[in-house]
């Protein structure tokens, strides 16, 4: 989650195998997308792979932490670095609780939190780190579209939460501690966000010290990271119908789970609004800023089609159209339209939320500092 977009530089794909096969080998990880959400996760100690559930307009997984808690809806976030809870459920120093006497803060685009940070055991799914910082939230604002949640495990590139405990620059991430702690040997995850189904929450996964090979078809195309402090990569073309982003020009991208719709270049955004008679910008719902097509439209609308490297992801009006069944959470009167996940990503520049990482695995490699996506399995 984040509140700039920021661009990155120069777009070529890259196919490397080699960090991941190293990796892959140091784990065997099995597949637990069918496990119940919020309790799956610590049913088996050695189980690398905490589930992570898609619950319509976040992704979350459960952490373990505190005095023996488990704090259920914590927001998985690429966008940020630094773990936090007690936004629901108080956290209490536990056993393993240090107090090491500091504060923590946090603004993301959408709110901010703040409190006492300590150093303690924290678990998710199978994976334990013992000297993990985690901030106890005490203050908090705004999540509007996120709430209910209990806290944010971040897991964006190492270094990015600079300034955001008190007596630190910059503090390892869960994945940096995994590493550090010598539990896993690369500092590589994947995560799978299962597409959302119409009746309630899907599951997903996030694998640590690996990627879950089960989950992805054929290789995985990797980019290097071109800010240090979200996943941003250059991707390579975006089409929708007859509107295509310059083949010349740089096509900026950032991925981010912590977010939720697909954003597309500017000039094709405005493009698309004034190619479809009647098409408007949503000014009143919780999807504000988003493309609204006219209800005689439907039909018609092309897939978005994204090209990162050599993988084309087609994004179907489907699959970029808002159901019915979540428009009272999201505040849209049913006028008959076309309500879509789709809204500006900003002047060259994509914007792959979590609308578009239901289509699509992505993965993380911290060291080599590159951001991957396959085709899903
Ligand atoms: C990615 O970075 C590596 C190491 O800095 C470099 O060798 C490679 O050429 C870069 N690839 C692209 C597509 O920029
Ligand atoms: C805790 O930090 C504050 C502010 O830095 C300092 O004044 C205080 O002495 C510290 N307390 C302990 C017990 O270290
Ligand atoms: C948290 O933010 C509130 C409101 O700005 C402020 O009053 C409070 O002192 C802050 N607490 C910490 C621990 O930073
Ligand atoms: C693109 O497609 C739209 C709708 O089919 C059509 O009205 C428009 O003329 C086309 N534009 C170009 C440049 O082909
Ligand atoms: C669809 O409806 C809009 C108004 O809501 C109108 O401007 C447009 O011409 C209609 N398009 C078609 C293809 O009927
Ligand atoms: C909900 O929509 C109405 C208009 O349809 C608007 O007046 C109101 O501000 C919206 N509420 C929120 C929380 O966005
Ligand atoms: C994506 O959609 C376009 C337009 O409908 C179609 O021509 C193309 O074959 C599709 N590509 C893939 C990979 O599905
Ligand atoms: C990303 O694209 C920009 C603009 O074309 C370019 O300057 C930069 O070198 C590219 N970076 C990578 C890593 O490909």
């Amino acid at each position: 989650m984040f509140n700039k977009y920021q661009g990155g530089l120069a777009a070529a794909a890259v196919l490397l195998g080699a960090p991941l096969a190293d990796a892959a080998n140091t784990f065997t990880v099995s597949t637990k997308s069918t496990l119940a959400p919020h309790l799956a996760g610590f049913s088996s100690s050695s189980d690398p792979t905490a589930p992570t559930t898609n619950a319509a307009l976040k992704v979350v997984v459960p952490v373990q932490a505190g005095n023996d808690q488990t704090f259920s809806e914590v927001l998985v976030d690429t966008g940020s670095a630094i773990l936090w809870v007690g936004a629901m459920q108080a956290y209490e120093p536990g056993p393993n609780t240090q107090d090491i006497n500091e504060t923590f803060s946090v603004g993301y685009g959408v709110g901010g939190v703040n409190g006492t940070a300590y150093k303690d055991r924290v678990t998710i799914g199978g994976a334990t780190v013992d000297s993990q910082i985690i901030g106890s939230a005490g203050y908090m604002y705004g999540f509007t579209l996120e709430k209910p949640i209990d806290g944010i495990v971040g897991l964006g590139p190492s270094g990015s939460n600079y300034g955001e405990v008190s007596g630190q620059n910059t503090t390892p991430t869960f994945v940096e501690n995994l590493v550090s702690e010598g539990t896993i040997d690369e500092p590589v995850y994947g995560i799978y966000v299962g597409p959302l189904s119409d009746d309630a929450e899907s599951v997903g996964e996030i694998t640590f010290g690996g990627v879950d090979e089960s989950k992805i078809s054929g290789d995985i195309a990797w980019f290097n990271q071109t800010s240090s402090l979200h996943w941003n990569f250059n991707a390579t073309s975006f089409k929708w119908g007859n509107l295509t982003s310059d083949a010349d020009a740089p096509l900026y991208a950032v991925t981010d789970t912590g977010v939720l719709p697909i954003g597309i270049p500017f000039d094709q955004f405005y493009d698309m609004l004034d190619m479809i008679s009647g098409a408007t910008l949503d000014e009143s719902s919780l999807l504000s800023g988003n493309i609204i097509f006219p209800g005689n439209t439907t039909a018609d609308l092309p897939p978005l089609e994204i090209g990162l490297g050599d993988l084309l992801f087609n994004i179907t009006a489907d699959q970029y159209t808002v159901p019915t069944s979540l428009y009272s959470s999201l505040n849209i009167t049913d006028d008959g339209n076309t309500h879509t996940w789709v809204g500006s990503g900003g002047p060259e520049a994509l914007t792959l939320g979590q609308k578009f990482l239901e289509q699509a695995y992505s993965a993380y490699d911290l060291n080599n500092k590159l951001v991957g996506f396959a085709y899903l399995a």
